[in-house]
């Protein structure tokens, strides 16, 4: 061995353990668990990937030794009849069952476990995917719409929340990994699924589904955090926009209407009510923009606004010319909008 080699070696062998570990922890990870039912699947997923690397192994070993044997002059003879048999039988069928049967059965008991009936009255969330961004919508009982708000969820800790997942374009699927599993996104039907965050924090969810170019710029963020500060958040978010508080942000307003913006975009409590993009109510409280794409800040949401397309090429939203004083009033005004 050359000097330096095996070191080399060291470093990169501990390199792609750093690599593989860093996969567990994390915000958007399925292996770092911060909900019900994200507990219950990683307490599957272990012992599943225990079971499948230890079967791999032996087969592995299994294919070595053969293959060795099969070289060795003089080695033992073909198995008798009765002996292959036997082999068949244990390896071929008692082995794999063995292993799959105990998977299967804790398999069925804990998607019975998530699947379980939310009790009445549990906080109802509606999520509808878009391209390529989330419209969320805060029910009542009646399933009235309390709030609407856009990529960014805000939950309650350990309670269990109902989503009510929708599309109205192509298929997308609702993933928050550290929390639940994935739920497809069906034009013309909702699917449920339940949410119980067991942790407060910042949890990223990624769309996975394959839904067209921007697909990998369709995240959002879900806010877990204790329930006052949640009831706080909601209450802010069921208001109208902030009135203007400057005579710059009055401008912007003036510059927002007056532009192309409102026939896509909704700030309620203002004459804007388009609905082909984001609300933009509480613009100014949401932490990212477009999707979890950048964050929000002046600089990014200027960005935004004179060039979408530079930033998430193919999005629904064009570019708006403004001369630089209507920019920056339109700036002043939405950062407003908390
Ligand atoms: C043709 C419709 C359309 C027009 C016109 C339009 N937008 Fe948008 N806008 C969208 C869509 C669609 C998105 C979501 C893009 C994405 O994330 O894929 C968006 C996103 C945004 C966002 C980010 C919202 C969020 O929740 O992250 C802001 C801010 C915004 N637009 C401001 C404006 C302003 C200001 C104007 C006028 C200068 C404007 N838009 C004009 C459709 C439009
Ligand atoms: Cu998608």
């Amino acid at each position: 061995m050359i000097p330096g080699t095996r070191s080399r070696a060291i470093v990169i062998l501990g390199a792609g353990i750093a690599t593989l570990l860093s996969g567990c922890s994390g915000s958007q990870s399925a292996l770092n668990p911060a909900g019900s039912a994200a507990d219950l699947i990683a307490r599957l997923w272990w012992p599943t990937l225990v079971v499948a690397s230890l079967v791999t192994m032996l087969v592995l070993a299994l294919l070595l030794v053969a293959i060795f044997r099969a070289h060795k002059k003089g080695a033992a003879l073909p198995l008798s009849a009765r002996q292959s048999r036997n082999l068949v039988i244990a390896c071929g069928i008692i082995l794999p069952l063995a292993a799959t049967i105990p998977f299967a059965l804790s398999s069925f008991s804990i998607g019975r476990e998530i699947d379980a009936p939310l009790p009445d009255g549990a906080l109802t969330v509606e999520v509808v995917g878009k391209l390529w961004w989330w419209e969320v919508h805060y029910l009542d009982e009646t399933g009235g719409r309390i709030a609407t708000t856009a990529n960014e969820i805000h939950i309650p800790v350990n309670e269990p929340v109902r989503f009510l997942l929708k599309s109205d374009n192509v298929i997308h699927s609702f993933w928050v990994p550290n929390l639940q599993g994935k739920t497809d996104m069906m034009p013309g039907r909702t699917n449920v699924t339940s949410v119980t965050a067991n942790q407060p924090g910042i949890y990223r969810g990624q769309c996975a589904e394959y839904c067209g170019t921007q697909h990998a710029l369709m995240a959002f963020l879900l806010v877990a955090e204790e329930p006052e500060a949640f009831e706080a958040w909601l209450e802010g978010q069921r208001q109208p926009a902030m009135e203007p508080a400057t005579a710059q942000e009055m401008l912007g307003r003036e510059v927002f209407l007056n532009e192309d913006c409102a026939d896509c975009h909704a700030i309620r409590g203002t004459s804007a009510e388009g609905q082909d993009g984001p609300d933009l109510t509480h613009i100014a409280s949401r932490r990212t923009l477009a999707a979890a794409t950048t964050p929000n800040r002046i600089g990014h949401l200027g960005g935004w606004i004179t060039d979408p397309q530079h930033i998430k090429p193919g999005n629904q939203m064009p570019s708006t010319e403004l001369s630089p004083a209507n920019l920056q009033a339109l700036l002043s005004y939405l950062g407003s909008l908390e």
